[in-house]
């Protein structure tokens, strides 16, 4: 969905859509030994780790080409992976300018020379074409737990941009749009929110992952000791509270009766449709945090109703481009707080949800619905 508004229209952004104006939407699937089909299975490694395939599509196409009028092309990024968290860059390094984010136009256009992307998110990016030379759109190497494997071991390309002779007509301003200045937080009401999984889940899954993929899928858990990593407690007493699971884990391999289709809660619960965790005041602003401390998953995390602003990601101030309108935020580890505003009312048979946007997490239980009122 696309929104305009006066202010955008306002803009001389490029908009020949289709030719300028580009969507582009970045998944990766895996297809069955006939690649006939969509190979999807959910089992105790995707629940841990996400679903992932090898095969990265462009708009449902492998590595596309896009014939393109020289000169601003802007491009709207879309990560529609199940849990691959992507790494856009041009193949020449050329700078991508960030006009827009999640939920709207940034105050000035942003100079990046590569763009994280997270499964679900979103970023507009202007890229000067006026050379005439053609270049990739890739995804670089990211460390996330079974992400590092071929083809994504290295620069992978994604689509191709072909300039033309003609000239295109849009311009990259100086100059967005008014975003007014993150309020204060002091005062507000805080939810807490703790991402958790269960340590089995956590164990097996990446256990399985390891049995499978070797080495080389652990990304950032490369080389530590797996066995009780999410024991320490680094980060204080909210890392060790995954519930009263048991937490012995020479169960490992005998426990097929575990049932991993709860595994993964918010505050010590699986997703409930019928249950809202809480009730928010309409049109009130409130400071979330949300809490990824005590296990070594990325979680983007997501919500429903509202556009935020993101005061702290994981204990950093957000980067000048993740600082505009957002529904998306990285919980790595850490916490990661935004401000947050419900302007219309949602009740219980209507709920909005709040989510770890890693679809296998959030299919087994990392999800809440909340009422406004
Ligand atoms: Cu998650």
């Amino acid at each position: 969905m696309l929104l305009e508004d006066e202010a955008s229209g306002k803009l001389r952004l490029p908009m020949q859509w289709g030719e300028d104006d580009v969507p582009l939407i970045f998944q990766d699937k895996q297809l069955n030994k006939a690649g006939s089909r969509i190979d999807y299975q959910l089992d105790i490694m995707r629940a841990a780790v996400g679903w992932f395939g090898d095969l990265m599509l462009t708009n449902g196409v492998a590595y596309p080409q896009h014939a393109v009028p020289r000169g601003w092309l802007r491009l709207r990024l879309l990560n529609g992976c199940n849990a691959r968290s992507l790494h856009i860059a041009a193949s020449d390094r050329r700078p991508l300018y960030v006009v827009g984010s999640d939920g709207g136009l940034l105050a000035e256009p942003i100079s990046v020379e590569s763009l994280p992307l997270l499964p679900g998110e979103r970023f507009e990016v202007l890229v000067d074409t006026s050379d005439g030379k053609p270049f990739d759109i890739v995804t670089l190497p990211v460390t996330q737990m079974g992400m590092t494997l071929a083809p994504f071991d290295q620069p992978l390309p994604l689509v191709q941009i072909l300039p033309l002779r003609v000239m295109a007509s849009g311009t990259l301003p100086d100059k967005l749009v008014d975003l007014p200045p993150v309020p204060s937080a002091e005062g507000l009401q805080n939810r807490w929110l703790q991402l958790m999984m269960d340590p089995q889940l956590d164990q097996q899954g990446m256990q399985a992952l390891k049995d499978r993929y070797g080495d080389k899928a652990m990304g950032n858990m490369q080389g530590h000791d797996m066995k009780g990593h999410d024991m320490k407690d680094e980060h204080g007493s909210m890392a060790m509270d995954h519930g009263s699971m048991p937490m012995d884990h020479s169960q490992h391999g005998k426990t097929a009766a575990y049932d991993f289709h709860n595994g993964n809660k918010i505050n010590g619960q699986a997703f409930n449709m019928t249950k809202p965790m809480f009730d928010v005041p309409l049109g009130k602003l409130e400071k979330w945090t949300i809490s990824g401390e005590g296990d070594a998953m990325l979680h983007p995390f997501h919500i429903h109703g509202t556009q935020f602003r993101i005061l702290s990601e994981n204990g950093k101030p957000p980067a000048p481009h993740r600082a505009g309108w957002k529904d998306m935020v990285s919980v790595d580890g850490w916490r990661s707080e935004v401000l947050v505003r419900f302007n219309y009312v949602a009740n219980a048979d209507n709920a909005y949800m709040a989510h770890c946007h890693l679809l296998e997490h959030e299919d087994t239980g990392m999800m809440l619905g909340f009422t406004v009122s």
